[in-house]
């Protein structure tokens, strides 16, 4: 809990591009740097299942800091490894992953909507991913931040209408279509349990908050407003005030609307987050245009880029350096991938990546 004696943080670079200011060189982390590409993380995955590593404090831990020590010295942060679907079994979900997210029973209409547990007490059904974090502040031992997260709340709407992963979010659409109210309301009771998990991550010990909205590039402009922005808002807000009402200072909050570049002017304006995430469908030089100077962007490079072997990544990195520091400097911004890292990335190409961030983004 806040108060607790963390190790003094020797790497600050992404707390002040969070913030807009200079850095030596654009901090740079990547969106599950613990994951399945990692040898070390396939053998702790082949004797525990994902959310018994998700619930055990020391296995989080373990692969939190698997990319840390394998990266040493090249990654300017670390993730708590969770997942965002923690907040749907929260509210009373079951939610098997074999490998990937399913929902046995998910919410067909909005009279399923009583299912769910009436109120969600974060500090009981969330205890584990607090402890995790605390535990994994400490082993960090001050090298580099962790970043707590969440997902957003539409993103999960999708997730526990549809049962699992879709590409045409049919069932979930139909929902916003056919039930806008009742919708809008399961949004905002989201919305706010993921308030009450990012405060308690943030009193855990987490250095900076990401909202991950995967799916907000499956709204059209107009049902992206009307829709996911008003959760989004709501946890800005609500996270903002409840710390401020409890004297624990805010850290930095990233939202990742992934897809949703249209939006860029919008969010920056009445977002409420410090840190705007983009895809790589968006040129940085763009992405400034239309924010300004009033948040930091993160991004961008196409993941798959890191498939393309290591001429591609480093002329890819080259111009992407460029592009975001082009008229600011180093001012700004967090350098990432566009989206997560995927499963069959050659470690070696990853580290590859990293070294060429440190070596074009530097002042
Ligand atoms: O077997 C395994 O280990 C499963 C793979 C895996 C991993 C490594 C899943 C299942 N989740 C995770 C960890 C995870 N998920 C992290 C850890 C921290 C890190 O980044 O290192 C984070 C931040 C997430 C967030 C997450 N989960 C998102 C948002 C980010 C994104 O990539 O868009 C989403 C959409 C999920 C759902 C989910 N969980 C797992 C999978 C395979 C998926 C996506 C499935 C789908 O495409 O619908």
């Amino acid at each position: 809990m806040q108060g607790t004696d963390f190790p003094p943080l020797k790497n600050d670079l992404i707390l002040r591009a969070a913030r807009g200011l200079e850095t030596e060189h654009a901090p740079v982390w990547v969106m599950r740097q613990a994951g399945r590409y990692l040898p070390e993380f396939r053998e702790v995955r082949a004797s525990h299942e994902f959310f018994e590593v998700c619930r055990t404090p020391d296995l989080a831990m373990e692969v939190t800091l698997q990319p840390i020590r394998r990266y040493t010295g090249l990654l300017d942060a670390s993730i708590i490894f969770s997942d965002i679907l923690v907040v749907p079994q929260a509210m009373g979900m079951e939610v098997e992953m074999n490998p990937g997210p399913h929902f046995p029973d998910p919410l067909n209409t909005p009279g399923d909507i009583s299912k769910l547990s009436p109120s969600v007490d974060v500090n009981k059904e969330l205890k584990y991913v607090f402890d995790a974090i605390t535990q994994t502040r400490k082993g960090l031992n001050g090298d580099v931040p962790l970043i707590g997260f969440c997902g957003a709340p539409w993103t999960l709407f999708s997730y526990m209408v549809e049962g699992g992963g879709t590409k045409t979010f049919q069932k979930s659409k139909t929902w916003l279509f056919k039930y806008p109210e009742e919708s809008k309301k399961l949004l905002l009771r989201i919305s706010d349990v993921c308030v009450d998990f990012l405060v308690g991550q943030a009193k855990a010990g987490a250095q900076l908050l990401q909202v991950f909205d995967s799916w907000a590039g499956e709204l059209s402009p107009f049902d992206f407003s009307e829709f996911a922005l008003p959760s989004l808002q709501g946890i800005s807000s609500g996270v903002r005030s409840k710390l401020a009402a409890e004297g624990i200072p805010v850290p930095p909050l990233i939202l990742f609307a992934k897809g949703a570049n249209h939006a860029l002017p919008l969010l920056a304006e009445q977002g409420g987050y410090d840190v705007l995430g983009i895809d790589w469908c968006i040129d940085p030089v763009e992405a400034r245009r239309l924010v300004g100077d009033k948040v930091a962007l993160q991004g961008n490079m196409d993941p798959n880029v890191l498939y393309g072997g290591k001429d591609a990544i480093e002329r890819t990195v080259e111009r992407m350096c460029e592009a975001f520091r082009k008229d600011r400097g180093s001012k700004g911004w967090i350098c990432n991938l566009g989206h997560g890292i995927t499963p069959g990335v050659d470690t070696e190409d990853l580290r590859w990546f990293l070294e060429c961030v440190h070596k074009y983004s530097r002042n």
